[in-house]
């Protein structure tokens, strides 16, 4: 329904307790004199500040990875990190909000960043936190506070909001690319972010080489006689592919999985079962050869990446095709549901979100899709 100044009228607001004013000459002078006292007429906005439903500003965005590589490659030629910083292709989703924010979708940053072997990111630290999905690459490593840590593709990898960073690429390695995610528009909402740089281009590592991921990253294996981690983040630090894509497969012998994800991990503090760090939370999951996922929807972002195979998503009623490592997002509250199109081979999606904040301010909320048999048409 159209009002007679053009915007949209929901029928279900011609209820009580709704806004349905008709302006009049009168309150429109009302509006002026409110207005020039920093003010303003409640009933004028009210359905639009509180919708029956969350109104996602974002829209599902995909980024194919030839294109994006090819960006990658390009800046390689164009900047160098010590002058960029970081020399990261920033994802920006296909709306106002995620132009304005520099999100990728709701509260979330994600950037593409490629090195050369021999090059570095220099060492910093902020308040927004930061992981990463290796897509290629070999040689690629980060520090944090100290702990220095390989990389391999496929690899998932903690930069905890204020702990020192930076990266590279061993001399003898290859050319590696990677996506980050970060809370930076949260941080930045909230404004919360700070910024700091090291006294130095790299940080000395301080501890053996893997130490962290070799001391908690046995799963159910806790080490026994170590000091107790007492930082709000998991101490794995990296969680390697192999272990993950194996543990999938483990699952998918003794369970069905979920009808909307297939077989989904968390990528888990090991020590609490949570979310590994405070803001953001990620998983893979497997598609089986042939799956077709039923649609369901829920507040929070999610931002995938596909790590391996073939297949589609319907997201918002329109269908995203994608194969390795084109990266798609899908924002709160719109329906999804996804498609592996191999019959045989399994698909692999990383992704990550923001469901950590929605459970702590208590709105993480989920739906399934009931019409058509669970999905929607696309
Ligand atoms: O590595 O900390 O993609 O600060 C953008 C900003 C990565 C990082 C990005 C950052 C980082």
């Amino acid at each position: 329904m159209m009002a007679g100044d053009g915007t949209i009228i929901d029928p279900r607001d011609a209820v009580l307790g709704r806004a349905r004013v008709t302006d009049t000459p009168e309150l429109e002078a009302f509006y002026q004199d409110l207005a020039a006292h920093n003010a303003g007429a409640f009933w004028k906005r009210a359905n639009a500040i509180e919708p029956w439903e969350p109104e996602t500003r974002y829209r599902p965005t995909l980024w194919r990875y030839a294109d994006m590589r090819a960006m990658c490659m390009r800046a390689l030629d164009l900047v160098k990190p010590e002058e960029a910083g970081r020399r990261v292709v920033t994802l920006l989703n296909d709306s106002d909000a995620g132009r304005e924010n520099v999100a990728v979708c709701g509260w979330l940053f994600s950037g593409m960043q490629a090195m050369r072997p021999g090059e570095i990111t220099p060492a910093h630290k902020h308040t927004a936190s930061a992981h990463r999905f290796i897509m290629e690459g070999k040689g690629a490593y980060t520090v944090v506070d100290g702990h220095h840590i390989t990389l391999g593709a496929n690899d998932y990898v903690l930069t905890p909001g204020g702990c020192w960073h930076d990266h590279g690429v061993v001399a003898d390695g290859d050319v590696s690319i990677w996506q980050d995610g970060l809370d930076i528009p949260l941080m930045n909402s909230l404004e919360t972010n700070f910024y700091a740089v090291y006294d130095q281009p790299t940080q000395t590592a301080a501890f053996p080489t893997d130490d962290l991921p070799r001391t908690f990253g046995g799963a159910a294996l806790r080490p026994e006689g170590i000091a107790a981690w007492e930082k709000p983040y998991s101490p794995v630090m990296v969680y390697r592919w192999d272990a993950t894509r194996d543990a999938l497969w483990n699952l998918a012998k003794v369970s069905d999985g979920s009808p909307f994800d297939g077989h989904m991990l968390r990528y888990s503090n090991p020590l609490t079962g949570g979310w590994a760090l405070q803001t953001m939370g990620a998983h893979m999951q497997m598609l089986k050869g042939g799956f077709r996922g039923k649609a369901h929807r829920h507040t929070g972002n999610v931002v995938y990446n596909v790590a391996g195979g073939r297949g589609y998503s319907i997201i918002g009623g329109a269908r995203f095709d994608w194969e390795t490592h084109d990266i798609f997002c899908v924002p709160a509250w719109v329906w999804h549901e996804h498609v592996n199109l191999d019959p045989d081979d399994e698909a692999f999606l990383f992704s990550f979100n923001d469901f950590p904040v929605m459970e702590a301010l208590g709105v993480r909320i989920e739906e399934a899709y009931s019409d058509h048999g669970g999905h929607q048409p696309a």
